[in-house]
């Protein structure tokens, strides 16, 4: 088939829902758009377990800790999930982690931030999976099928952390005076992260516009962060705390809450690496794949006896 016909195909199956499985043809942009977007979301999930995972030895008590270990376990399967979708698009595993690993893949800015206290466990709930939701159930409707696939079964956990994030803050937020301090604190420095969270306005999005006519976006970011904006702004009246932005305000007409300007300077010099915590995200995870080396040449040493062992069984 000609090259025009095998586009033409394409599209009809994207406009038709169909989905766009991994031996099919595809167009090459939007075989890199695909590996670029679900490596980085792969890498985001698992630098994404070192923030809290800083806090599993002095979670306040047993139930939280189990919660908490649970979730970042829940972090890592989303990782494998993700690396696996990326692979069937023609990429190693081996690759995708040297990207991540000089610098030259992206992951979210989110997790260049610090985590201070305990509540701020409750915060990334709250909010960092709660954008997360927001960006990943239409990604459950995403075109390309290996994907789509792998965002159902990350949203139901995803969604899970939300609400155990929520409920403890909710939990600070009844009890002593520093307790609600320390919440309203944890509120104030995950807010503005988690709206930069969606990327750029779409008026600076180089991706959207294919990314949203090959349906592997489904929304904006400004549709999305728009959204997110909307149910934080009626659950934090919940938590009986504010969110630090004095234009936030119902706009009647719109439908929508109005908020205040985002500091996209911050987000960009995160995103190149100068964020508060980019340098020692990296350092560790490049020094848990140099720790792991003994683990891999074991694992395939192994492999390679039984198939050796295999061998003279079957001869
Ligand atoms: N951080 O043209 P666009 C999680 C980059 S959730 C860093 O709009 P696109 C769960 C973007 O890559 C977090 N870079 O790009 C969890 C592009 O650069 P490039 C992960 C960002 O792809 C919770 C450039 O800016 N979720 O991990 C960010 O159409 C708690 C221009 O942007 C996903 O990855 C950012 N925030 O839209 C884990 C969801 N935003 O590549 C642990 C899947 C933008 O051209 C604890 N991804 N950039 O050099 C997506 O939906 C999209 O890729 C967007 C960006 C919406 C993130």
């Amino acid at each position: 088939m000609h090259v025009h016909d095998l586009e033409t195909t394409f599209q009809d199956k994207i406009d038709n829902e169909i989905r766009i499985e991994p031996k099919d043809w595809m167009p090459e942009k939007y075989r890199q758009t695909l590996i670029r977007q679900i490596s980085q979301h792969a890498h985001s999930e698992i630098v994404g377990m070192l923030p809290e995972g800083n806090w599993i030895s002095r979670a306040p008590s047993l139930r939280r800790k189990a919660i908490l270990l649970a979730k970042v376990q829940d972090e890592a399967g989303h990782g494998l999930y993700l690396y696996s979708a990326a692979e069937t698009l023609g990429i190693s595993r081996e690759e995708m982690y040297d990207q991540l690993h000089t610098g030259k893949a992206k992951y979210s800015s989110i997790f260049n931030y610090p985590t201070l206290t305990w509540a701020d466990v409750g915060a990334i709930g709250w909010l960092v999976d709660g954008a997360a939701i927001m960006n990943q159930v239409p990604l459950c409707r995403t075109s390309y099928g290996p994907y789509a696939r792998a965002m159902v079964r990350v949203c139901k956990e995803e969604s899970f952390h939300q609400r155990q994030g929520f409920e403890a803050l909710l939990h600070l937020s009844r009890g002593t005076e520093d307790q609600k301090k320390m919440c309203q604190d944890a509120i104030d420095r995950w807010w503005w992260p988690s709206v930069m969270m969606f990327g750029p306005s779409d008026d600076e999005s180089p991706n959207t516009a294919l990314s949203m006519k090959w349906r592997i976006k489904r929304f904006t970011n400004d549709e999305l962060r728009q959204k997110f904006v909307d149910v934080c702004a009626e659950q934090v009246k919940i938590l009986g705390m504010t969110l630090p932005d004095p234009d936030l305000k119902w706009n009647e007409e719109k439908g929508h809450y109005d908020f205040g300007k985002i500091n996209w300077e911050e987000f960009w010099n995160v995103v190149s690496g100068n964020g508060p915590c980019n340098k020692q995200r990296l350092d560790t995870r490049k020094k848990a794949w140099e720790n792991g080396a003994w683990v891999r040449e074991a694992a395939t040493a192994h492999a390679e006896k039984r198939k050796a062992k295999e061998a003279v069984q079957a001869a």
